[in-house]
Parts: structure tokens; sequence; C-alpha cells
């Protein structure tokens, strides 16, 4: 796969904060003057936002985790041919609210799947393709569902036990540290403002590597 933008992506568990500094990073790529797209996932077009309905709609029947996982990759497979590949092509970046990591975390550290059984779906939708970085904003699971619960009603894996939620942030972690030149990982627990005074390092970073 060939690009020449660069692909941000920013993780966490629920109620991290990422929808806020989403908003604080497109705002930073732009006064830098780096032409971008935000997306999400699951999600991102069209086909891979009916998808995610069908994902987080909460419902009677039990999803096995198995559809979970295969419905993760089928949106993603999507995302990345339509929207992510052809804008890095064009040269700009994109900056995306979870990717792979979060199949890692959820459907791996959450509901334990297999994680050599989740790296062999990575390859098959992405080849070798990775973020070039992933941002971790991280918090202590009761800060961040405290946050989640108060701002919206729960979706069909928000409603899962606090125990899910420390094992994906654990799993989130782990990965971080494996590979500490790609991960940058944000105290998000602090205020906002602090918050996004590391981040404004990372970005810095971030963009120092890509020139
Ligand atoms: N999922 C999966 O299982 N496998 C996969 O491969 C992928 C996804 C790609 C998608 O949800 C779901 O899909 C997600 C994982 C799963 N499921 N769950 N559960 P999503 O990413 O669209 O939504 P989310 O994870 O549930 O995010 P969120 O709830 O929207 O939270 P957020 O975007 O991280 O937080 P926020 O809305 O920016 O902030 C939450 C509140 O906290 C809000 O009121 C803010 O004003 C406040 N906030 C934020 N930062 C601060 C600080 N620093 N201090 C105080 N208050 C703050």
């Amino acid at each position: 796969m060939n690009n020449k933008g660069m692909f941000i992506t920013v993780e966490g568990i629920e109620g991290v904060g990422k929808t806020t500094n989403i908003q604080f990073i497109s705002e930073w790529l732009s006064n830098n003057n780096i032409e971008f797209i935000a997306s999400r996932e699951p999600g991102g077009t069209p086909f891979a936002e009916e998808i995610r309905n069908v994902l987080l709609q909460p419902r009677d029947e039990k999803v096995c985790d198995t559809a979970e996982l295969l419905l993760m990759f089928a949106a993603r497979a999507q995302h990345l041919d339509a929207l992510i590949q052809p804008a890095l092509e064009q040269g700009k970046w994109v900056l995306c609210d979870r990717f792979t990591d979060a199949t890692y975390a959820y459907q791996g550290g959450g509901r334990g799947l297999s994680l050599d059984l989740i790296a062999q779906l990575e390859t098959i939708v992405q080849g070798a393709f990775r973020p070039h970085a992933v941002i971790l904003l991280d918090v202590p699971v009761e800060i961040g569902l405290g946050r989640a619960s108060a701002r919206s009603e729960l979706d069909r894996i928000e409603q899962e036990k606090a125990s899910f939620f420390e094992a994906v942030r654990q799993q989130y972690l782990d990965r971080a540290d494996a590979d500490p030149d790609r991960y940058h990982v944000v105290d998000a627990s602090v205020d906002l403002p602090e918050v996004q005074n590391q981040l404004q390092d990372v970005l810095a970073s971030i963009k120092a590597r890509s020139s």
C-alpha cells in the first residue's frame, strides 16, 4: 500500500475524551497548515457506518464474539479501501477515532479472543499497513465510565462490566509498552488544558517525524 500522508489514530477506553480531543487535534492540524481528513471506526463510509449501527445497537440476541470481530474487520476493509488509502495517496493526513488497536483491546483483551487470530485478520485486511502514530488517551476505568455514563445512553459494548474495560485498558497499555516509538500515551485523567498540553508535544513530535 502506498501512503504519503500520516495516518494517526486516537485510542482509549470509553469516556476517555477521544471526541473532545480529536476536535483539538483537528484545530492543531489546521493551524499547522496540514491537509487532513478526520474519520472514525467502526464507520467512516456509508457502508461502514451501516455496519457500525448493526454492531453498536443494543439488542436482545447475544452477538457472538467471532461475528463481532469479523464485522469490525469488514467495516475496516471498506473504510481503508474507500477513504483512508485514497486520502493518504493524495498526501493528506488521516486522523481516525479508533482503528485496529481497538480490536486488539476490545475483542482481544475484553472478549478474550485469540490475539493471533486478530493478527491474521489484520494481515488479510491491511497487509503491512499500520498507523504511523497511535495516540493512546489513558484514564482509570472508573473515571472513563463515569464520564461516558454522565454524557449519554450506553451502547451495546458500553454496557459491559468494569472488569471488561480493565482488560481493554490493559491490552492497550501492553501494546503501547511493546512499541514506544509508535505509541504516545497521554494521561487523560487530568484537566482538559493539561491533556491538551501533552497532546501539543505529541503532535509536534509526530510532525517532526513526518518531514
Ligand atoms: N470497538 C470495538 O469493540 N472494536 C473495534 O475494533 C473498534 C471499536 C474500532 C465505538 O465507540 C465502540 O466500538 C466502542 C469500542 C468498539 N465501544 N464501546 N464501548 P466510539 O469510539 O464511537 O465511542 P466510545 O468509545 O464509546 O467513545 P465515547 O463514549 O464517545 O467517549 P470519548 O469520545 O472517548 O469521550 P468524549 O465524548 O470526548 O468525553 C466524554 C465526556 O468526558 C464528555 O462529557 C467530555 O466533556 C468529558 N471530558 C473529556 N475529557 C475530559 C477531561 N480531561 N476532564 C474532564 N472531563 C472530560
